[in-house]
Order: C-alpha cells, then structure tokens, then sequence
C-alpha cells in the first residue's frame, strides 16, 4: 500500500466554479448555430478541450459543415466570452470547502498540483490568489493526449516528484475520472450525476463535503480491501 504524498486537482469545476461559465460561453455560440444544448448534454464537455468541445457541439448537427477558419472564428469568440465571464474573479469564488482543503493539506505537508485542460489555467489560478498554492501546474498545450487520456495526470505526479499512485486525483468530470484511474491513481469525484465504466474511489456532491482526513481515509481504507 503506498502513503498518499501528493494531492492533484482540476480546476474548473474543482478550485473554482468556471464550469458553469464555460457552459454559458459555449450556448452562446450553440444557440447562435441553431443548436439546441443544455446542463445535462453540458456535462460531456466538463474536462474536454476547447477544440474537442467544439466538434461535439458540431456533431449535433451534421448538415453543418463549416471550414477550418470558420471553427477557428468559433474558438476564438468562445474563448473571448468565457473571459469576459471570468473577468470579475476574484479570491471569492474559490469554491466553498477548498481554501480549508488546501490549508490543510499545506500544513500536513502533501505537495499539490494542478491538472487542467484549460489553456486559462494560470490565469485563473492568479485572479483566485492561488497561484502560489500549488507546486505545479501542467501546460496542456505541452501534452499529446487529453482527457480521458491519463497523460496529464501522470504529468502532474512526475511535476510532483511522485509516482501517481501516492497522489489523490480530485475532479468533475467523467473525462477526469477516467483520467485519474487510468493512471492508477485514487479518484475523488465531485458533483457527478452519474458514472459510466470508470469508478471513484471517494464521492462528493459539493466541494464543502471534501475533508482531507477524510478522503485520506477512506482512500486507505479501500486499498486495504481491495489488495
Ligand atoms: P479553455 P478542467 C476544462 O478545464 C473545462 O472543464 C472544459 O470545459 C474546457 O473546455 C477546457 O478546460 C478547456 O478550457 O477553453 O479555457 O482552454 O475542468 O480540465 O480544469
Ligand atoms: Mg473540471
């Protein structure tokens, strides 16, 4: 059994409720193009990437058939709402439970770092007054893979110096989720409606319930019964 060394978190939807405002940036340009998406058909985007997240809006309409430079026109007016949405962030929209965890954590010694799909990433972090907290953040234009690949979660061990099966994967996303086990590291999922072939190891509905002694825990607890 390997102690838990490293914590490694998502941001968007995790550390600060971005989530909700890429959704309201991409209806933006759905409603524009005619197609119709909502929360629910929202959450398999939680986690992709902004061009990834463009074809699968894409896809709801297949007579659509737009050029390279009409798709980059698309990502460009996505990206310039979603700061305009994000211009007014501040430390208070750290979501609730989160400044304890990282306190915590800080205090207890785990090094901490974050794996985002978001190109924004640093951005946020430093408009939230944490880009200190963390030991590392993962470049996602540096990786080959995105999420459900696990390559920026086994990147973020190695940025911590620790093989990811020491660390605890915290996400909102499916495509996290799928990430973090695939780089067999302990998942914690946070507000997931539902799951498909890949499992948490911990579950919360809101980022107040996360205690790290906690998560620490029952992560321990269910290695010791699985073997
Ligand atoms: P950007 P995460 C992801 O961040 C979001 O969940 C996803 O909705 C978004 O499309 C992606 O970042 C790319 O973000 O357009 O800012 O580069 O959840 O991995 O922190
Ligand atoms: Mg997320």
């Amino acid at each position: 059994m390997s102690e838990i060394k490293g914590l490694v978190f998502d941001l968007d939807g995790v550390i600060t409720d971005t989530a909700e405002r890429h959704y309201l940036a991409w209806k933006r340009i759905a409603d524009r193009l005619g197609i119709e998406i909502d929360r629910e058909w929202n959450e398999r985007l939680k986690g992709i990437s902004r061009t990834e997240s463009l074809e699968l809006i894409l896809a709801e309409d297949p007579t659509l058939l737009l050029d390279a430079d009409e798709k980059e026109q698309l990502l460009q007016e996505k990206n310039a709402h979603y700061l305009e949405l994000i211009a007014q962030t501040t430390a208070a929209d750290i979501l609730p439970g989160i400044p304890e965890l990282l306190d915590d954590a800080k205090r207890a010694g785990y090094r901490m770092a974050i794996a985002s799909a978001s190109k924004n990433a640093p951005l946020i972090l430093a408009r939230l007054g944490l880009s200190a907290s963390f030991d590392a953040v993962v470049d996602p234009e540096s990786l080959i893979h995105n999420k459900p690949h696990p390559e920026i979660f086994e990147r973020a061990a190695q940025a911590l110096g620790l093989e990811t099966h020491a660390c605890i994967g915290f996400e909102d996303s499916l495509a996290g989720i799928e990430g973090i086990k695939r780089a067999d590291m302990p998942a914690v999922a946070i507000g997931i409606p539902a799951f498909g072939e890949w499992l948490p190891d911990v579950e919360v509905a809101t980022t107040a319930e996360l205690k790290l002694a906690k998560i620490v825990h029952k992560v321990k607890m269910k290695e010791r019964v699985e073997g």
